[in-house]
């Protein structure tokens, strides 16, 4: 197995829209795993294939807390086949926004169908915080992040932020190979 890099915004490689899996072949369920341990690594409770620059439709998720067993779930190709018109209002962070969180509004139930690791097709219902995770994840298989789903002006200081973060690891890296 193998730990992936995770993109950090901003970055436009996190704004695609993804292409839809053809088969869970042996290849497919061996990147599913990797996303699964490089979720797990983070460490954070779901993690999309675009996050560590593969543009499919595959999502892994784990919501799973403290010394609950593992509940991992891989899946291809999700489509949300129908959402409740209750809605709930739920903290949520980002591998690739890290140290960002922010309350976001989503639909509270969702049944979900997917192509599982074993290229079967499956249907889910979730709610809670599962819910809220696979609505997140799906998200970034279409390019959206968390932080379009809240204010301009929030979303624009996270960004500042995180685009600051960035240009001082960058230069402190090449102030490192200058010195060496
Ligand atoms: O980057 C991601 O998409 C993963 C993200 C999933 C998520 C979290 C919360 C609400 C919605 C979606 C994370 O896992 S962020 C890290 C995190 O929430 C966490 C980390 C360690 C323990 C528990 C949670
Ligand atoms: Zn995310």
């Amino acid at each position: 197995m193998a730990l992936l890099d995770i993109i950090v915004a901003p970055d436009p490689r996190l704004k695609r829209k993804a292409s839809t899996v053809e088969r869970v072949d042996a290849a497919t369920a061996k990147l599913m795993a990797d996303m699964l341990e490089t979720m797990y690594d983070a460490p954070g409770v779901g993690l999309a294939a675009p996050q560590i620059g593969v543009l499919k439709r595959i999502i892994v998720v784990d919501p799973a807390r403290d010394d609950a067993p593992p509940a991992p779930m891989m899946m291809a190709n999700p489509e949300i086949i129908w959402s409740s018109e209750e809605t709930k209002l739920h903290e949520e962070g980002c591998l690739s926004l890290p140290d960002e969180y922010e309350p976001v509004t989503r639909p509270d139930r969702i049944k979900v169908r997917y192509v599982d690791e074993h290229n079967e097709i499956r249907t889910i219902d979730a709610d809670g915080l599962l819910a809220v995770i696979i609505q997140h994840e799906m998200d970034h298989l279409d390019g959206v992040l968390f932080v379009d789903h809240i204010s301009g002006l929030k979303r624009n200081m996270i960004l500042r932020r995180l685009t600051k973060q960035k240009k001082m690891s960058t230069s402190g890296k090449r102030h490192a190979v200058e010195s060496a």
